[in-house]
């Protein structure tokens, strides 16, 4: 079910769970901004979601209350993340689903990274 992306944050979601190690996951890269970890559902031979450390329900949250520092972090650290997998040469896809109509199902931000075949023209 899609989330209301102005809900406030419920530390109980599964990524807040992920983040303080209740619940295991396949990190690939981790750095004082970021987590970044196998989608368990992958859309693409590689399917990637980066997470902020900060408590963000979505792309809004984060845009309007971070800091300057966790912004700058949290996109260094996706980028990080698909150059040290080697994607920028072929090519890779970022998305972010925010609230009902973006389809967001987990109430803390992800940035997915797709890769590892063509991708075809983007989906409105
Ligand atoms: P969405 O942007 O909120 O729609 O994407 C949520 C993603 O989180 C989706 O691709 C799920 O497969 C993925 N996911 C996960 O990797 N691990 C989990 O425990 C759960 C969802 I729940």
């Amino acid at each position: 079910m899609p989330i209301d992306a102005t809900q406030p944050y419920d530390d109980q979601n599964i990524f807040a769970k992920i983040l303080r190690g209740d619940i295991p996951n396949s990190t690939v890269y981790e750095d004082a901004f970021a987590l970044a970890f196998h989608d368990i559902n992958p859309q693409a031979p590689h399917h990637i979601l980066v997470i902020p450390k900060g408590a963000y329900v979505s792309w809004d949250d984060f845009s309007a209350r971070a800091d300057d520092a966790e912004i700058a972090g949290f996109v260094r650290a996706v980028g990080n993340v698909a150059r040290e997998a080697g994607m920028v040469a072929p090519g890779y896809r970022l998305l972010a689903n925010i609230g009902q109509d973006g389809h967001q199902e987990v109430p803390h931000l992800h940035v997915h990274i797709f890769a590892g075949r063509p991708l075809g023209p983007m989906l409105a």
